[in-house]
């Protein structure tokens, strides 16, 4: 088995529980500035989580409320200009400080890092997203400690198809036995398995009860030492805090 050379994370859900508290007040903010009665609550907001990438998941909103006014010439500019709005609404909640990492993540970028591994982005969310976030979270140099971020419109399908993870490998210039990936979703597996990526899983409280058949690991999160975290390694019982020699042992042994 090869030696780990990077690591390449998602973003909502993974690096951060950014949906609930973050993107959906954003795209509430957004319906609320173009003076619309739509409101997506926590549950619906939830089950719309099913559609990637925050365009399309307008979109199929709308279709399915009003399919004749989705259907209309108008949509597709107003759509594009609430999700503008909602970029904006998001960044700055970030920006103010609204978001955290999870739990585990910047000790394990910070090992990586320092191990001399590359560490990379692969999200189906908005790129200024992705920069908002981590600078927000790691500093000012928190975008240069990635080699490659691919995000949003890069690829032309979004997860559960893999090519933004193809597109980052090719970046990378590695092959996927070289690299885990780390999800929140079953759709972000889906992505990370078609493109021959061993995948951890830390679900989240949107993604707590969705199927992840062919993960690497299924976890409640990456842990810290003294707050580990519990799930599965394959059929076995895990606990503890995921660092490299960890990630290594596991891929060594799939
Ligand atoms: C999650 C998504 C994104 C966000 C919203 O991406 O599907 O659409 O919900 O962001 P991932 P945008 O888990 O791959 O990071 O509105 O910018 O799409
Ligand atoms: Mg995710």
């Amino acid at each position: 088995m090869s030696k780990l050379q990077a690591l390449i994370f998602d973003v909502d859900g993974t690096l951060a529980e950014t949906e609930r508290d973050g993107h959906r007040i954003a795209f509430n903010q957004a319906f609320d500035d173009a003076g619309l009665d739509w409101h997506w609550d926590v549950p619906t907001y939830g089950r719309l989580l099913a559609i990637t990438g925050g365009k399309e998941r307008l979109l199929h909103d709308w279709q399915q409320r009003d399919p004749a006014a989705a259907a209309r010439a108008e949509a597709r500019p107003l759509i594009a200009e609430l999700h503008r709005r909602k970029t904006a609404h998001y960044v700055r909640l970030v920006a103010e400080g609204g978001m955290a990492l999870r739990p585990g993540v910047k000790r394990l970028l910070l090992e990586a890092r320092d191990a001399g591994l590359r560490l990379a982005i692969a999200t189906t969310t908005t790129p200024d997203n992705v920069e908002a976030l981590l600078r927000a979270t790691l500093g000012a140099n928190g975008l240069a400690m990635f080699a490659c971020i691919g995000a949003g419109d890069a690829v032309p399908r979004k997860k559960p198809d893999p090519g933004i993870y193809a597109w980052v490998l090719e970046r990378l210039r590695l092959d996927p036995q070289q690299c885990v990936a780390f999800e929140d979703s079953a759709n972000g597996l889906r992505a990370a398995l078609g493109a021959g990526l061993p995948a951890v899983i830390t679900t989240g409280s949107y993604t707590a009860g969705e199927a992840f058949p062919g993960a690497l690991a299924l976890l409640d999160g990456l842990g810290e030492p003294q707050a580990p975290a519990s799930g599965h390694v394959g059929q076995q019982a895990w606990t503890g805090s995921v660092d490299l020699a960890t990630l290594q042992a596991w891929v060594s042994a799939a």
